[in-house]
Parts: C-alpha cells; sequence; structure tokens
C-alpha cells in the first residue's frame, strides 16, 4: 500500500488508555505506560492505535463523556504528553487515531454548564435539547425515547433553589447530555476539534455513535418502522452533510487522513451511503462480529459485506472485538454463539477451550479477507471476558442502570497482563489493586509468558500481522471463492495465497498442491480439523 493508502489495509490496534498500561503505579493506565510498551506493538505488527477517548472526562462512561475535547485527562497525562507520544509511534511505523465522541459531551463541559446556569430560553440552552416536561407541572418526560443504557432517555434540572426545572435529553448516561447538531456552534465547534488534532499529527478520527448525532427536532416518538432516514435519531439524511464537511476538512490535510465511523446499522446499502465518495473513509463491518460461529451466516455476512463495500469502493474493515462487546474467546465458547449484548450473562454454559480454538481460526479467517483488520487490546493474548467481577466494583453505566442485570462491558476492559505470576501481573511497576480487579488465573495469558511461548495466541497474531502486512496478495483487493463444501470457508487471494477455515464435525482435506503456510492449530495428518484456519501458499 502507498502510504497514502495505507488505510484501506491496515491493521488497526484499540487501546483503552485506562487498562492498558501504568507507568506512574495508581492502579489506571496511562500514556506514559502506552509510550514504554511501543516496542511490543511494533513487535506485534500494527500500523496504527486507536485510542479509546483520552481526554478529560469525569468517567460518567469510561471517558465517552468528554468534558474538554483539546485536552487529556489528569489519569493519563498531559497534551504534551500526547503530542510526544503520537511522534514517538510514528517513528516506530505506527500511526495514532483518536476518538471523537460529537453526539454528546459531559455534563461538566464548559457548554453544559454554562446552558445550566443561563437558565430555560436562553442561547446557551440551544447548543443542547432541553425541553419542558409533559404533564400538569413538567414532572413527566417529554417524551419516550429510552437511554442506550436503560430508562428513559430525559433527566430533569434541578434550579439551584431546588425547584426542578427543564428536562435534557441524553442517548446515553445521564452525564452525557446529546449536543443539537442543528446549531451552528455544534457544527463548528468540531470542525475546529478535527483541526486541533489533525495539526497535531493524528492519522485518524474515530467518530463515536455517527449515526445518531442528527435528531427531529419535533422529537417524536420512536415507532416500530420507519422508513430509511426517517427515524427521529437513527441515520438521518443531515448527516451525509455533516460528514462531508468533515471530510473536506481531513483531506485538506491530505489523502492519509482518515474518518472512520462507528455506525451500527442493520441495513447493509444504508450502512453504506456513509462511505460514499466524499463522505467517511471507512467504518466499523460489525457482521463479521455479530455472526454466530457457522459457516453459512459468517460467508453470508462476508459476501454481503465485500458487496456493499464495493459499490462505493470503500475497503472493508473487520472487527472480532472492542471495547463494548464479549471477549472473542469466551463468546465463541458459548454453547449459543449468536451474538446479543444480553449475551454478556453469567448463565451461560462457556467452554473456554473451545472458545479460544475458535478465535484463533476466526482471527486467521478476518485477517486474511481483503480490508483493514481491527484489533482490540488483549485481543491477541486471547484473553476471556472477565464474568465475575464483584458488582461493587464494576464501573461502566450498562450495568448500573440496568439494575444490576447487565453485568456491563467491564468484562473486556480489565487492565492487561503483561507479565508475573499474580496481580497486577505488571501492568503497575508497583503491587497496587488495579482500577478494575484482575483475575488471579492469568498468569499464562501475559505478553511475557505468551511471547515465550510459540503456541500461544500472541505468536499467532505476529506471525499472521507480519505474513499479512509482507504478502502482497492480502490486503486490500479481490478475492475468489473455493468450495469446499458448505461446511468450509475457503479463498483464494491473488495467484497463491489461500485460507481455509473448517466448520464441520471433523477434519477436511486441503486443496492440493499447496503449503500450509499458518495454521490455527497443528493439522492432523495434513487435514485441517474443525475449527480451524488454515493459511496456504499454492504452487502455482
Ligand atoms: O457506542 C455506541 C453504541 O452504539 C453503543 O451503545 C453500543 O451499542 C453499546 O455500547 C453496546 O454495548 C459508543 C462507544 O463505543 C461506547 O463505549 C459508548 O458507551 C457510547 O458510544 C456512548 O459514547
Amino acid at each position: 500500500a502507498t502510504s497514502s493508502d495505507w488505510w484501506r489495509t491496515a491493521a488497526i490496534y484499540q487501546v483503552y488508555p485506562r487498562s492498558f498500561a501504568d507507568a506512574n503505579g495508581d492502579g489506571t493506565g496511562d500514556l506514559a505506560g502506552v509510550r514504554s510498551r511501543l516496542p511490543y506493538l511494533a513487535e506485534l505488527g500494527v500500523d496504527a492505535i486507536w485510542f479509546t477517548p483520552w481526554y478529560p472526562s469525569p468517567m460518567a462512561d469510561g471517558g465517552y463523556d468528554v468534558a474538554d475535547y483539546r485536552s487529556i485527562d489528569p489519569l493519563f497525562g498531559d497534551l504534551a504528553e500526547a503530542e510526544g507520544l503520537i511522534r514517538d509511534a510514528l517513528a516506530v511505523g505506527i500511526r495514532t487515531i483518536i476518538d471523537v465522541v460529537p453526539n454528546h459531551v459531559s455534563d461538566r463541559h464548559a457548554w453544559f454548564q454554562a446552558a445550566l446556569e443561563a437558565g430555560p430560553g436562553s442561547p446557551e440552552r440551544e447548543r443542547f435539547w432541553f425541553r419542558d416536561g409533559s404533564g400538569e407541572h413538567g414532572e413527566l418526560v417529554p417524551n419516550g425515547w429510552e437511554s442506550e443504557f436503560g430508562g428513559p432517555a430525559w433527566s430533569r434540572v434541578t434550579a439551584p433553589d431546588g425547584t426542578p426545572e427543564q428536562w435534557y435529553l441524553h442517548l446515553f448516561a445521564p452525564g452525557q447530555p446529546d449536543l443539537n447538531w442543528g446549531h451552528h456552534d455544534v457544527v463548528r465547534e468540531h470542525e475546529q476539534i478535527l483541526r486541533f488534532w489533525f495539526d497535531r499529527g493524528v492519522a485518524g478520527i474515530r467518530i463515536d455513535s455517527a449515526a445518531l448525532l442528527a435528531k427531529d427536532a419535533s422529537l417524536p416518538d420512536v415507532l416500530a418502522d420507519h422508513d430509511p432516514g426517517e427515524h427521529p435519531y437513527v441515520d438521518r439524511e443531515e448527516l451525509q452533510d455533516i460528514y462531508r464537511g468533515w471530510r473536506r476538512i481531513a483531506d485538506t490535510y491530505g489523502p492519509d487522513r482518515i474518518l472512520i465511523g462507528e455506525i451500527w446499522l442493520p441495513d447493509a446499502e444504508r450502512f453504506a451511503r456513509y462511505l460514499r465518495p466524499g463522505v467517511l473513509h471507512s467504518a466499523f463491518n460489525f457482521g463479521f462480529m455479530t455472526s454466530p460461529w457457522d459457516a453459512a451466516a459468517l460467508r453470508r455476512s462476508i459476501e454481503e459485506t465485500l458487496d456493499v463495500h464495493d459499490s462505493v469502493g470503500a475497503p472493508a474493515t473487520w472487527v472480532l472485538s472492542n471495547h463494548d462487546v464479549t471477549r472473542p474467546v469466551t463468546r465463541y465458547g458459548r454453547a449459543d454463539t449468536s451474538f446479543a449484548f444480553e449475551t454478556k450473562r453469567f448463565d451461560t454454559p462457556t467452554d473456554l477451550a473451545l472458545g479460544h480454538r475458535r478465535a484463533r481460526a476466526a482471527a486467521l479467517l478476518a485477517m486474511a479477507l481483503p480490508g483493514a483488520y481491527y484489533l482490540y487490546q488483549g485481543e491477541e493474548l486471547g484473553l476471556p471476558e472477565v464474568e465475575d467481577i464483584p458488582a461493587e466494583r464494576i464501573d461502566d453505566p450498562m450495568h448500573a442502570r440496568s439494575g444490576g442485570v447487565d453485568p456491563g462491558r467491564d468484562g473486556c476492559r480489565v487492565p492487561l497482563p503483561w507479565s508475573g505470576d499474580a496481580p497486577p501481573y505488571g501492568f503497575s511497576p508497583v503491587p497496587v489493586e488495579p482500577w478494575l480487579p484482575q483475575p488471579g488465573t492469568w498468569a499464562g495469558l501475559t505478553a511475557a509468558a505468551e511471547a515465550a511461548d510459540p503456541g500461544s495466541m500472541l505468536a499467532l497474531y505476529r506471525a499472521a500481522l507480519r505474513i499479512r502486512r509482507d504478502d502482497p496478495d492480502l490486503g486490500y483487493g479481490g478475492l475468489t471463492w473455493i468450495d469446499l463444501g458448505p461446511d468450509v470457508i475457503a479463498f483464494r487471494r491473488g495467484d497463491d495465497f489461500a485460507s481455509v477455515t473448517n466448520f464441520s464435525g471433523g477434519p477436511v482435506d486441503l486443496p492440493t498442491p499447496a503449503q500450509t503456510w499458518l495454521a490455527s492449530v497443528p493439522l492432523e495428518g495434513g487435514r485441517l480439523p474443525t475449527d480451524a484456519t488454515a493459511w496456504l501458499r499454492l504452487d502455482s
């Protein structure tokens, strides 16, 4: 890939700064910790780091409640350190992508504080969605919209004298008031935020909740069924223009600066509209991640993904995990692998050995497909979901708002194990208790232990990412399916590369003549066992 096309084929590593590495010994990860682990990331072979929000934040939603978009939370470091990190990463060939959260701000953001102070009817309140309540005394919510974390999407403001007054909209936690994207200040402010970070050398922006920004200002109720673009706050037409504006800004910095949308939409054609020329460069494809472990379902999802991206000339992306979903090793080890956020349950029988095996196969399959690959910290170590965090230690609002029914997303956000036999496993330089408790069973899953084990998940990821980077047949481009029956996903890339994944109950024959280049498990008498992927070099 040329340097301006790097993103079409890149491997991009998501760092959750709170849980990556702690350099100052306070039990929370920080930028100095990331800096000290750059050699690890370079050796892993990733092209870019995407940082989950690192801005000053009260952490009502793990940093997705941003109080100041132009600064760094003191827990993590400061702006100068971020600039140093961006430079140092680039020096080892790693670009930086940051997370921008345009749908909402923190309730501690200066704008929201000003809006509270200025009171009903003020221009300050117009940047948000303040409304009078319904009911005789305004005591009822303005409409029936629900928060992503459960309960109404509205909270009521209390005036300084204690009397309740207007309500404000928050599609997420109460500490995340939604911005009014119909307001010029909001548009202009975000253009300046983009420039601020592009000026500091970032290569890309991950756009949080990218399909939710625009709202129907008449705030109608959500119906069971809406025509495309007619939902009161999902996937509205206005978004296309907002992102065209963002694209113009990115383009002034050059073709190597990119915009990646977090766009959860069931309709592939609607999704593709965001990837048309002049709109966003890229968006997370959640289809693979949300498919059950099933040949037909995965194949359908892969085909649909490739078709839809080809139709607009955008590269596909492949994602197995992120900070919002159950870790793949656990997900694929469950009796029912069909994906739902509610599969974060404690009561599902899980076979972790099977899950681990499938996660290895899934990674090789996804990394062989055309496009970019996103991996989430700890995925390369094969960390399982931590399902026994004591309720009082869980920080995720998903948990609190559901009254503790949903365990929330913290099980995939546990601090990384780097070395040693017991917590904090080298996460912190001193024996402190990390912000989330680590299991006592992770000694074999530390980066150090896995680096020394040629059969580890880390060794597999390193080998696969290296091949992926070096072989021009991989990365962006076409794919030719190979028919090995309905229980096998097999395809060729270029003249001499093939990937084969076996979902059938027993071993299958590999195409010949070929040599196995990399396999997720050892072959059995030259045959590929079930729940496994092999990468082949075909004799041409
Ligand atoms: O997630 C947006 C989003 O759509 C989520 O509601 C997602 O469906 C849910 O988290 C799945 O469990 C982004 C971030 O990735 C998430 O961490 C934030 O909580 C959310 O935005 C609000 O900023």
